[in-house]
């Protein structure tokens, strides 16, 4: 018998509402929900493949336990006795610093995630504390909070409302939005073309978002900072400042205008690679615009001064008084927020610092990128054993080799996970969730980044398997071993999640509970964005702090970028629409058609290299080597190459049949480099790696 199910994906930020057709409990079908009020039917190739994902036989869906060296199925019991016993072994022995705690990306698209996490943080009680925010948004994070006082305080392009739009370093028509939720942009993007708006694109590829541009300045990788430093200085050296309605609340401008000073047009042109007389242009049109908002993803975080350069869009957005205006750049209201008191204690990093590289604390965290130094340097605190959840850090952060091999010689490695992939065959004991529609759902995470507040509550669509647990009951039991109170602890997880979110929503500003949102199976509409300044500042001021102290220093010692010498190039990553980092390449339907894997090239350094399209290309930087098929495409500038992430499926142990029958690929970060971060943040710098590229 068939019937008919709604639920949010689960996939990536734009949180799409679906509609899923099930034959029994098995999904036969999947369309885009033409009633959810934020996503009107979009889908994209991934949440189309939901049903085929959550069948996929290689999906693990009973625990593993390693016995004799090789993982055998155990009972639930068992497993967690096993994670106890280890876990406490080693707590007793080495002090809790010793057991780490990696949390990957997916924690922020599900509601055990959502509620566990940091729970699962704090019973930790170590400071061995990683997420993938390190390898990605970090800088982000970094800026807001000392701007507006809270790192979550990130405001979002209003794209429904806006004139003018300036996206640097990302490519959402292929990763449909980042800290900015924001389905079917295509069909966002031609309204603003009918109202008369221009998009203008910054990235050293033509990426699908480019092409859709009014205009594409193709940039030299890690070159943003400069070129908005010379926006802003443009700005005054215009008189094109105008605050607007922000004026009373906006500190630190006179500062801002003279740390600027030594950045005109023509000093940084040669530095961006964008010409002077195009810089002047592009502030020009900004400033002119009646509202527009600047927007900064991957290519502006993952670089050398990613927190500098995330500060930087969002000056400008202030100076040109379009932050917390329609159609500016705004801070959503989620139904589970608050509104604040428009002051706060500020931000601060550094409360303490890693052993190894002495790198400060950042929301609690160190930087992905020192996790090998920690397990690899012998001595009081040296990590011993590691919990991943929802993670894979053997592909996603730099250095992988190093951190790969430094994983494998843990004392002990346990993984929620439902997959054995590169990070998780070295699991110890394997705990596996249930498939995403199996468990109910609520986007406590990026509802805090959508261009409409909305609220959407997905109860499973199915029963669970028997036999299953919900990652809300996993999680809490591995909170329950680090707390001391042993392995059989049971609290009731997805009824305390509802418990809890009804709460949330009840206090929080639209008055909703759980009953209401259930009543809605397409969502609950809240409206456009509305202004939240000075209710969401947290500064010690009540103020936006447009030139906070260690900002300033790290501009007042900025130099311009090393020469790159003639023999080498720069990497930078890509997206494409029909992959998520390194986790779906085991679904049919995603991976058919050319391999994903390939490094892209200009014909001109291909010509000079001696590279022919089809053949393989030999890699190798600072850190390691790879060898991948090679592309040739004038889509990416010269001097530039192109490798995707989240690739490499072939290694031993790794039950990802498709993914390694049709394109395992190779993993780009054999060759980014752990030494490289953003001081400010410790994000990792994964755009702009120099390497040498010959035919294999
Ligand atoms: N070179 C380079 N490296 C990069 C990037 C880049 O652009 N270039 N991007 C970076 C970015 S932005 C990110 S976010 C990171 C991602 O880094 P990670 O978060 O470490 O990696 P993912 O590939 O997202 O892996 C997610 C893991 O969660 C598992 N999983 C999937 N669904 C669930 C679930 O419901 N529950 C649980 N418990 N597990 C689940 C998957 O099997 C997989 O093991 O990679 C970063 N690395
Ligand atoms: N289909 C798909 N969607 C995804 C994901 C996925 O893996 N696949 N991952 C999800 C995750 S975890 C994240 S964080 C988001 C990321 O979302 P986006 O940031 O939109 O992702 P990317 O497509 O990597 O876009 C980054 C762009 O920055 C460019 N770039 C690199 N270096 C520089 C530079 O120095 N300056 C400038 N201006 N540009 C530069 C790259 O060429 C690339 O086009 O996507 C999410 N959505
Ligand atoms: S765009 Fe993202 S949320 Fe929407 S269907 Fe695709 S994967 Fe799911
Ligand atoms: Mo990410």
């Amino acid at each position: 018998m068939t019937r008919t199910a709604y639920t949010t994906c689960p996939l990536c930020e734009a949180t799409c509402g679906l509609e899923l057709t099930l034959d029994g409990d098995r999904i036969t079908g999947v369309r885009g929900d033409r009633d959810d009020p934020l996503s009107r039917g979009y889908l994209c190739p991934k949440g189309a493949s939901l049903g085929q994902l959550d069948a996929d036989p290689d999906r693990v869906r009973q625990p593993l336990v390693r016995r004799d060296g090789k993982l055998a199925p155990a009972g639930w019991d068992e497993a967690f006795e096993a994670v106890d016993d280890a876990l406490t072994r080693i707590i007793e022995a080495h002090g809790r610093d010793a057991v780490a705690l990696y949390l990957g990306n997916p924690n922020v698209h599900t509601l055990a995630g959502g509620m566990f996490a940091g729970t699962l943080r704090k019973a930790s009680g170590s400071r061995n504390i990683y997420t993938a925010s390190t390898v990605d948004q970090m800088p982000k994070h970094v800026s807001c909070g000392y701007l507006f006082g809270h790192p979550l305080a990130i405001p979002v392009p209003d794209v429904d409302r806006t004139d003018f739009l300036l996206i640097l370093g990302a490519d959402p028509y292929s990763s449909n939005g980042s800290l900015w939720t924001v389905p079917d942009l295509p069909a966002r993007l031609a309204e603003l073309r009918r109202r008369g708006g221009r998009m203008v694109v910054v990235d050293p590829r033509r990426t699908r978002t480019a092409r859709a541009a009014d205009r594409h300045l193709p940039i030299r990788p890690g070159g943003d900072v400069y070129l908005l430093l010379a926006l802003v200085h443009e700005l005054f050296a215009r008189d094109l400042v105008r605050l607007g309605e922000l004026a009373p609340h906006v500190s630190g401008v006179d500062e801002v205008r003279e740390l600027t000073a030594a950045y005109p047009p023509e000093t940084v042109a040669p530095w961006c690679g964008i010409t002077a007389d195009a810089i002047r242009e592009l502030a020009a049109d900004l400033a002119a615009a009646p509202r527009a908002a600047v927007y900064g993803r991957i290519g502006t975080t993952t670089v050398p001064h990613g927190t500098l350069t995330s500060w930087l869009v969002d000056v400008l957005n202030v100076l040109t008084g379009n932050l917390d205006r329609p159609g500016g750049a705004m801070f959503p209201l989620p139904a589970h927020g608050r509104r604040g008191s428009g002051r706060g204690p500020g931000f601060a990093t550094g409360r303490w610092h890693s052993r190894v590289r002495a790198l400060p604390e950042v929301l609690g965290e160190f930087p992905a990128v020192t996790l090998a130094d920690e397990i690899l340097t012998p001595g009081p605190g040296q990590v011993r054993a590691l919990i991943t959840v929802a993670g894979n850090p053997a592909l996603s952060v730099p250095n992988a080799g190093r951190l790969d091999a430094a994983i494998a010689g843990l004392d002990f490695v346990v993984c929620v996970d439902p997959y054995l992939n590169a990070t998780t065959r070295h699991a110890d004991v394997l705990l596996p969730p249930p498939p995403h529609s199996r468990q109910a759902h609520y986007d406590l995470s990026f509802y805090h980044f959508a261009v409409r507040n909305v609220a959407r509550f997905s109860p499973p669509v199915a029963p669970p398997d028997a036999g299953a647990m919900d990652e809300s009951d996993i999680l809490l039991r591995l909170i329950g071993i680090l707390s001391g109170h042993g392995p059989h602890v049971s609290v009731d997880g997805p009824a305390e999640m509802r418990r809890r979110l009804d709460k949330r929503l009840q206090s929080g500003p639209y008055g909703l509970s759980l009953e209401k949102l259930e009543a809605e199976p397409h969502g609950v509409d809240l409206g456009p964005l509305g202004p939240r300044i000075p209710e969401i500042l947290r500064t010690a001021s009540g103020r936006i702090e447009l030139c906070p102290a260690p900002i300033a220093a790290e501009l007042a010692n900025l130099e311009a970028p090393e020469e790159v010498p003639g023999d080498t190039l720069v990497v930078v990553g890509r997206r494409h629409v029909r992959t998520n980092n390194s986790w779906m390449h085991n679904v049919p339907a995603l991976v058919k058609g050319r391999p994903l894997c390939t490094i892209q090239i200009h014909p001109s350094d291909a010509g000079r290299l001696g590279l022919a399209a089809g053949g393989r290309a030999m890699v190798t930087s600072r850190v390691g080597r790879v060898e991948l098929p090679v592309e040739i495409t004038d889509d990416i500038a010269p001097g530039v190459v192109s490798i995707p992430h989240g690739f490499g499926h072939d290694l031993p142990g790794v039950e990802l049949s498709v993914a390694r029958r049709s394109s395992p690929g190779v993993n780009s970060n054999l060759l980014t480099d752990d030494l490289r971060v953003d001081p400010l943040s410790g994000n990792a710098v994964l755009n702009g790696v120099r390497v040498r590229v010959v035919p294999a």
